[in-house]
């Protein structure tokens, strides 16, 4: 999608610090992180939010959950990590391209802001 940042950073028109990619994913470093470490996993594809997924999304989304496992391991967050995308206005989302936060390296509190 033309205007979308996520997109961008997917095509390489925007640069990113990555740590994973595939011909579904990508996995790239937050730039405002909140926490040691910070992750983004999209996926390659635009989808707005998880509300818009659909039952043929079904093996792309299985695709991220494991890649995030992937790169959960590779960062060596093995106390323990957090996995959250936000979902629409009230759900905090700033970037309409589905995306997941992978956060660890510290003690993450419940519940979030
Ligand atoms: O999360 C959107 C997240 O995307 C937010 O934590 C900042 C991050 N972001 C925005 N632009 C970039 C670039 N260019 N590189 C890396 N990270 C970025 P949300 O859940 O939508 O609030």
């Amino acid at each position: 999608m033309a205007d979308c940042i996520f997109c961008k950073i997917a095509s390489g028109e925007i640069p990113s610090k990555v740590v994973y990619e595939d011909n579904f994913v990508m996995a790239f470093h937050d730039i405002e992180p909140q926490a040691p470490t910070h992750i983004v996993i999209i996926p390659r594809e635009h989808i707005a939010s998880l509300d818009h997924v659909s039952d043929s999304h079904k093996d792309l989304l299985g695709h991220i959950f494991l890649s995030i496992k992937k790169v959960a391991k590779a960062l060596d967050l093995k106390d323990g990590y957090r996995v959250v995308s936000n979902c629409g206005h009230l759900g905090g989302q700033t970037v309409s391209h589905i995306h997941f936060h992978l956060l660890g390296g510290r003690q993450l509190q419940w519940p979030p802001g």
